[in-house]
C-alpha cells in the first residue's frame, strides 16, 4: 500500500500546473471575473508563516473562485523601497538594490513550496526602473492637477550627522539612531500631496465599502477626522491684522479670556511686543524640540508665553491678550485657538498656570446659576454671561452666534478636517527620486514624459551623515532646465514609499506594459479588486492613500469606479511561544535554552517567563514556512493555518496542532488511495437505480459538506469550519457501509474536490490515483443535490392520553393524516386502542401522535 509522501508529491504537482499555465491569468472575458490580492510584502529578507498565512487565506479564495468559473487574477509583487535596504548599505556596504534583489529572490524561494496558484507573470518590484517609471508619470499627474505642491514643514534634523532623519530612526527618547544626538526640529521646503481636497468623499464613501470590516472603516472616519464648528476672527489692537481662529464652540464665545496662537504662527513675529521678544524667541526654541505627541499629551503641562499684543472679542469689544504656546498646533485648523478655561480642559489647566481668567458661560441645566468650577465643564448645556444669548442652548446658541458674527463679517460656519496634507518628501536614496528639476528662472519644472524615468544613479555614497545620498552627486544633479536651457538643477528628494503601494493592484493587470501606465479597458475589467487580504497594521494610511490614488486616477479620466477595494479581510496575527527573562526584559532565542520544559536565562540561570507573543525576529518566535513544508508538507501547513482560528482572528502557533492536520490528510489518503486502487482495478460498483440506507446516509452527508463548505467560503471565508466539515465527510466515508458504491465513488470524488483549494497537492495526487485524467483544479466546484439533503424517514412518538407508549417511523414527507393513520396501525396503535373509543388524535407534525380514548 502507498505511503503520503508530500516531498514527493508537492514538487511533482507543481511542475505539471506550471506547465499547463494553470496559475496564468485568463484571457477570455466571457467569465466573470474575481480579482484576489494580498498585501504585497517587503522585502525584509525572510517570511515566516504569519506572513505566508496573508497568501495562504488569498490563495484558498482565488482556487474555489477559479473552480467556480470565474476568471482570476491572483498576483504578487514586492513593496520594494524603503529605509531598511539603506541602513544596510550604511552599516554592511551592500548596496540596496542588491540587498533588495537579493532579498526578494529569497522570499521567492520561501514561497514556492507553498503551492500558491500566484502569476507570476503579473509580478511587480516598486524599486524596478520599469515600474517607478510609471510612479514619477503618477506623481506628475497629481502636479498638473494642482495636487502635488511644495511647502516648508519639518523634519527630524540630527545636529550631529548633519543629516535629516526618518521617523524610524529616532528613539523613543528623541535620539538619532546613529549619533545618539537629541534630534531637532529643522523646517525644509518639501513636497506635499493634497489629499485633504478629497477628505469628504474619502468619508462619505465608506459608506459604499460594505465587504469591509466596520473596524477599519471607523478608524478611517476617525483619522479623516471631519469636525463642525466656526472660523471667527480676532482684530488685532493697534496692528491692521486679524486672528483666525477654528473652533467647534462658537457657543462659548463669551467665555474666551485669552487667544494663543502656535508659536510657528507667522503672525508671532509680526504682533510681538519689544518689551516681549526675547521671552517669545526663548519660548519658541525650547518648542522646537517637543515632539508632537510631548506638545499635545492630555497630562503634560502646558507651556506659553504672552506675546504683549492684544485682540479685540468680535462681539463684546473687549480686549484679551495674545500668548503663544505649545498646545496650539500649527498645522490643524488655522494655527491659532480661543481660549475658554471654562470649558475646554487644555485651557483650563493653562489658565490656573498663568493666572488667566476663568468665565463660566455653559451651565448644565437652563437658569443653573455659573459656580466655580474644580475641572473645564465640556459638554453642552445653556448659555450665561453670554449677553444676547443667555438662555440658549449650545446647539441653538452655535447658530445663532455664528450669524451674528457674519452680520458683523467676523465669522462663518466652518467644516475642518483634521486630515492634513500628505508629506510625501523623503531626503534620502531608496526610493522614487521626485521628477522635478527646479529652475533658477521657471521655478520648479516638470520633467518631461520622454525622459523617464529620472533613474537613480547607482553610484552611491552612504555614510549616513550630512546631505542625502542624492544631492551629493553633482553631475546628477545638475542639468539644464527642460524649458529654457538654463543650467538648473534636479529634486534631490525621494517619494515616501508609501506612494509605491497606493497604485500597485492598478499596475497588476497590466504589469509589462512599457508604453503606458496601464491600459484603462484592463483595469477598467479588472477593478475593483474582488477581495483584498492583508493586516489590520494598514487600516489607515495604506488603505486610505490607495483609495486617494483612485480617486484622483479617477478624475484625471484614467479609470471609470470610486474604490479601489470592494471586499478587505484583515487576518489576524500569527503568534508563537517566546521566552523571556522577567528581570532584564530580554528575549531568549529557543535554541539557547537548555531544557524548554523549564527555560532558564543561559546568562544569569533566571527562569525565563514563556508565553505567547507575535512572530518577529526580536523575539526569536519567528517560524519560517519551510521549517513545517519540509517536514508535513506544505498541505498539512496551509490546513493548519485555516483551520487553528477564522481567518481575522489571531492564531497560535503549536506543533502538535500542526501534526493533528499531517493525521488528517494521512487518513484522508488512506480513504482515497485504497479506494482508488479497487476503482481503478474495476471493483466497484455500477451506479444503482434505487439507494440502499447506508447509501443514502452517506449522500446526505456528501452533500451537506458540499453546502456548508459552499456556504462558509462565500462571503465571511469561515475557513476552520470549512476544514472541520471536510474531517465530518472523511470520517463518514470511513465509517460507510457501502465501501464498494458509486455513491462511495462520488463521497471520495468530492472530498477531494472540496479540499482542492485547502490542500491542493493531495488532492491532486489523490485525483489522478481515482483513475481521473484531468485535473482536479480545472475542476467545477462540486453542486448541492436539494433531494440527497432531504431526510427520508423521521421517527414520531406515540402518546396515549398524554402517556408515552413507544415511537414508529414514518416518511419524512408524510402528511398529518397519514402520520395519525401510520400511528393507529402500528403495533402500538393496535395494542392501545383495542376496545377503547378513539374520541381524538393531536398529530405534531414530525414529534408526535396523541391519542385521547374514552
Ligand atoms: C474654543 C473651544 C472652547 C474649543 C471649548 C473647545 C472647547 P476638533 O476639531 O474636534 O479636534 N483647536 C483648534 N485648532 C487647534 C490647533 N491648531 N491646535 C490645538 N487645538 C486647536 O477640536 C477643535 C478644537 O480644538 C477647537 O475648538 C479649539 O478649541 C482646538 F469649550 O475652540 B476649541
Ligand atoms: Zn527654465
Amino acid at each position: 500500500e502507498s505511503r503520503y509522501s508530500p516531498n514527493e508529491i508537492e514538487p511533482k504537482w507543481r511542475k505539471v500546473w506550471a506547465q499547463q499555465g494553470l496559475d496564468q491569468t485568463p484571457q477570455d472575458k466571457t467569465q466573470p471575473k474575481f480579482y484576489a490580492l494580498s498585501m504585497f510584502p517587503y522585502p525584509s529578507g525572510s517570511l515566516h508563516v504569519g506572513h505566508t498565512r496573508n497568501y495562504v487565506i488569498t490563495d484558498v479564495i482565488a482556487r474555489q473562485k477559479r473552480m467556480q468559473g470565474f476568471r482570476v487574477l491572483q498576483p504578487m509583487g514586492w513593496d520594494a523601497f524603503g529605509l531598511p535596504a539603506e541602513n544596510a548599505a550604511i552599516e554592511r556596504g551592500i548596496h540596496p538594490a542588491q540587498w533588495t534583489y537579493k532579498n526578494i529572490e529569497q522570499m521567492k524561494a520561501q514561497l514556492e513550496p507553498l503551492g500558491l496558484s500566484i502569476d507570476w507573470n503579473k509580478e511587480v518590484a516598486t524599486c524596478s526602473p520599469d515600474y517607478y517609471r510609471w510612479t514619477q508619470w503618477i506623481f506628475l499627474q497629481f502636479y498638473a492637477a494642482g495636487l502635488a505642491y511644495q511647502k516648508e514643514a519639518a523634519v527630524n534634523w540630527d545636529p550631529v550627522d548633519q543629516t535629516v532623519l526618518a521617523n524610524e530612526q529616532v528613539d523613543s527618547e528623541g535620539r538619532s539612531w546613529r549619533s545618539g544626538a537629541k534630534v531637532e526640529r529643522k523646517l525644509l521646503r518639501q513636497w506635499f500631496l493634497k489629499i485633504t481636497d478629497y477628505a469628504e468623499e474619502l468619508l462619505q464613501d465608506l459608506d459604499q465599502l460594505e465587504g469591509w470590516p466596520d473596524r477599519v472603516k471607523t478608524m478611517q472616519a476617525n483619522w479623516i477626522g471631519k469636525s463642525v464648528g466656526a472660523y471667527i476672527e480676532f482684530e488685532i489692537v493697534g496692528v491692521d491684522e486679524k486672528i483666525g481662529v477654528f473652533t467647534t464652540r462658537p457657543d462659548t464665545l463669551f467665555g474666551v479670556s485669552y487667544v494663543v496662537l502656535a508659536p510657528e504662527h507667522p503672525l508671532t513675529a509680526k504682533i510681538t511686543t519689544p518689551d516681549q521678544q526675547e521671552v517669545v524667541k526663548a519660548f519658541m526654541q525650547t518648542v522646537a524640540s517637543e515632539s508632537e505627541l510631548e506638545r499635545t499629551a492630555e497630562d503634560k503641562p502646558k507651556k506659553g508665553v504672552p506675546t504683549g499684543a492684544k485682540v479685540r472679542h468680535p462681539l463684546t469689544g473687549k480686549e484679551v491678550p495674545v500668548w503663544i504656546a505649545d498646545y496650539v498646533l500649527y498645522e490643524y485648523g488655522t494655527g491659532a485657538v480661543m481660549g475658554v478655561p471654562a470649558h475646554d480642559t487644555r485651557d483650563f489647566k493653562f489658565a490656573q498656570d498663568y493666572q488667566l481668567p476663568i468665565q463660566v458661560v455653559i451651565v448644565p441645566e437652563a437658569n443653573a446659576p455659573a459656580e466655580n468650577l474644580e475641572t473645564a465643564y465640556t459638554d453642552p448645556g445653556w448659555l450665561v454671561h453670554s449677553g444676547e444669548f443667555d438662555g440658549l442652548s449650545s446647539e441653538a446658541a452655535k447658530q445663532a452666534i455664528i450669524e451674528a458674527l457674519e452680520q458683523k463679517g467676523s465669522g462663518r460656519q466652518r467644516v475642518q478636517y483634521r486630515l492634513r496634507d500628505w508629506l510625501i518628501s523623503r531626503q534620502r536614496y531608496w526610493g522614487v527620486p521626485i521628477p522635478v528639476i527646479h529652475c533658477p528662472d521657471c521655478g520648479a519644472v516638470p520633467v518631461p514624459d520622454a525622459a523617464l524615468p529620472v533613474q537613480l544613479p547607482e553610484n552611491v555614497q552612504f555614510s549616513g551623515k550630512g546631505a542625502s545620498p542624492l544631492s551629493q552627486l553633482e553631475d546628477w544633479v545638475n542639468v539644464d532646465c527642460p524649458s529654457c536651457g538654463t543650467p538648473a538643477k534636479r529634486e534631490t528628494d525621494t517619494m515616501d514609499t508609501f506612494i509605491d503601494s497606493s497604485w500597485y493592484f492598478l499596475r497588476y493587470p497590466d504589469a509589462r506594459n512599457d508604453q503606458q501606465v496601464f491600459d484603462s479597458d484592463l483595469v477598467n475589467d479588472w477593478l475593483p479588486v474582488d477581495q483584498y487580504v492583508g493586516g489590520i497594521e494598514h487600516a489607515i494610511l495604506h488603505l486610505l492613500y490607495s483609495r486617494f490614488f483612485t480617486k484622483v486616477l479617477r478624475d484625471r479620466g484614467l479609470i471609470n469606479f470610486d474604490e479601489p477595494f470592494k471586499r478587505l479581510l484583515t487576518q489576524g496575527m500569527v503568534q508563537a511561544t517566546a521566552y523571556k527573562n522577567p528581570k532584564t526584559g530580554r528575549y531568549v532565542a529557543p535554541d539557547q535554552i537548555a531544557d524548554l520544559d523549564h527555560p532558564t536565562d543561559p546568562d544569569t540561570g533566571e527562569a525565563l517567563e514563556v508565553f505567547f507573543e507575535k512572530m518577529s525576529k526580536s523575539k526569536y518566535n519567528g517560524i519560517p514556512p519551510e521549517g513545517v513544508t519540509e517536514k508535513y508538507g506544505a498541505d498539512t501547513a496551509r490546513l493548519f493555518t485555516l483551520f487553528k482560528a477564522p481567518p481575522e482572528k489571531d492564531l497560535e502557533w503549536d506543533a502538535a496542532d500542526v501534526e493533528g492536520q499531517a493525521r488528517f490528510l494521512n487518513r484522508v489518503w488512506r480513504i482515497a488511495a485504497e479506494f482508488g486502487h479497487r476503482r481503478v482495478a474495476g471493483q466497484v460498483q455500477a451506479p444503482a437505480a434505487s439507494l440502499s440506507k447506508p447509501e443514502q446516509d452517506l449522500r446526505r452527508s456528501i452533500h451537506v459538506a458540499i453546502q456548508e463548505i459552499s456556504e462558509d467560503l462565500s462571503g465571511d471565508y469561515q475557513f476552520n469550519t470549512a476544514v472541520s466539515e471536510l474531517m465530518k465527510l472523511s470520517n463518514a466515508l470511513s465509517d460507510a457501509a457501502c465501501k464498494d458504491s458509486a455513491v462511495y465513488a462520488e463521497g471520495v470524488d468530492t472530498l477531494l474536490l472540496l479540499m482542492a483549494p485547502f490542500a491542493p497537492h493531495i488532492a491532486e495526487e489523490l485525483w489522478h490515483q481515482q483513475g481521473h485524467t484531468t485535473l482536479i483544479h480545472q475542476q467545477r466546484w462540486p453542486e448541492v443535490d436539494p433531494t440527497a439533503l432531504e431526510v427520508d424517514e423521521i421517527t414520531l412518538v406515540i402518546q396515549v392520553m398524554g402517556k408515552t407508549r413507544g415511537t414508529i417511523q414514518v416518511p419524512a414527507q408524510a402528511t398529518k393524516a397519514e402520520m395519525e393513520q401510520a400511528a393507529i396501525a402500528s403495533d402500538i396503535g393496535q395494542r392501545y386502542l383495542a376496545g377503547k373509543t378513539l374520541r381524538k388524535v393531536i398529530v405534531v407534525p414530525g414529534k408526535l401522535v396523541n391519542f385521547v380514548v374514552g
